[in-house]
């Protein structure tokens, strides 16, 4: 048996103001080139296949698209299951009638576990889905007013799973689950508010393979479960990671052995750092000028427009970042208060607006200054109980 594992598609994302798209749809028709060539017979998706519960139309349009290569023109069955992002009821839309055609969604999560079997030449492999739910529901469900936590639900699920399949056989697991120990990035959304939302990995232990979701970052999170990852980096903090999704190979014992498939976007998303007139001088020094960057400028004075000035260069800076600037007026440092150089605050906006107008600050000008400057600090003061 050979199965993709993919997953946090996201579809209908949107970074920094800008519309991914057209890079969702890039690295989808890379997906399907890769399926047609690998010939699987099963792609499974494990959740967060939306970035909304509403997604917008286009994106909705893009996965009935991607869907439909898949199923009727690779001739791969597709296994898709629920994560955070995604709405469990508008998922599961049509879901019985669409499996008969080899789309088995499992949207809603249901006390009887969600089952979708595939045979090969040895016999069935099945493949059970645990769609994202949080412990109220999952305490409704199971009818158990022990779970409280994303650790206890999915001990039950997974408690139900062994008890349907009798613990033996070939088994994958679906799961939109965060393991404790494995490592997060910037781009997910917490699981839970405040509350505790690990899953210890030995509730999978038993199982073939364990296809998760909810970690963008590539990694294993148990000797036999995996994260794919998400199929672009979805922060500037994922600049490093290397996006991809697993070919696994199942033998006729169930032992699996996956590789990773490395994916690459019609886009990067990269950081620069430096000073921004070395940054303009060579800007082919810098890699593909296209790119979605977040730019980090260390320069110590005024910069009138940098995110205009970058943009001439670099058509998708979608971040300028001032860590200087930042450090100066942070709460952390006190405040915007008098350098170590002694000039006030004042002294800082005077030459700040010399620098943008050419003029100097009339006298009214400064008065005015100061009066928002002290409601400021007034309000600070305020606000840290001073
Ligand atoms: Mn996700």
């Amino acid at each position: 048996m050979r199965f993709i594992h993919t997953g946090d598609w996201h579809l209908g994302r949107v970074f920094h103001q800008m519309q991914l798209i057209e890079d969702q749809a890039y690295i989808l028709d890379q997906f399907v080139a890769l399926v047609s060539e690998e010939k699987p017979d099963v792609v499974l998706i494990s959740g967060d296949v939306y970035d909304r519960a509403v997604p917008p139309t286009d994106a909705v349009n893009l996965l009935n698209d991607v869907l439909s290569r898949l199923v009727l023109g690779c001739g791969t069955q597709v296994i898709m299951v629920t994560g955070n992002h995604d709405s469990p009821d508008r998922l599961n839309f049509g879901s019985d009638i669409l499996a008969k055609g080899g789309l088995h969604v499992c949207g809603q999560c249901c006390a009887q576990p969600y089952c979708a079997t595939v045979a090969d030449e040895y016999g069935p492999v099945q493949f059970y889905a645990v769609p994202f739910t949080d412990p109220a529901r999952g305490r409704e469900l199971f009818g158990d007013e022990d779970i409280r936590s994303q650790q206890s639900l999915m001990a039950e699920a997974c408690r139900r799973i062994i008890s349907d399949n009798g613990g033996n056989g070939r088994s994958v697991v679906l799961a939109h689950t965060y393991v404790a120990g494995a490592s997060s990035s910037e781009s997910e959304r917490p699981l839970s508010m405040g509350g505790v939302d690990e899953v210890d990995p030995t509730v999978f232990s038993g199982f073939s393979y364990v296809a998760l979701g909810h970690l963008h970052c590539p990694q294993a999170a148990a000797p036999n479960a995996f994260y794919a990852g998400s199929i672009l980096k979805y922060s500037f903090g994922e600049g490093k990671q290397v996006k991809s999704v697993n070919l696994i190979e199942m033998d006729s014992s169930g032992k699996c052995k996956a590789e990773a498939v490395k994916l690459s976007a019609r886009r990067d998303v990269r950081v620069i750092e430096g000073e921004l007139e070395v940054i303009l001088a060579n800007p082919a020094c810098y890699g593909c000028a296209d790119d979605y960057l977040q730019i980090i400028l260390h320069d110590k004075q005024a910069i009138l427009d940098p995110m205009g000035k970058l943009r001439e260069v670099f058509p998708n800076v979608l971040d300028v970042q001032r860590p200087v600037f930042l450090s100066a007026i942070s709460p952390a440092s006190g405040g915007f208060r008098p350098g170590k150089d002694g000039r006030s605050a004042l002294d800082y906006f005077d030459a700040f607006y010399k620098e943008i107008t050419s003029q100097q600050m009339s006298d009214q000008e400064k008065e005015a200054f100061s009066g928002v400057l002290e409601k400021m600090e007034a309000c600070d003061r305020e606000v840290a109980g001073q």
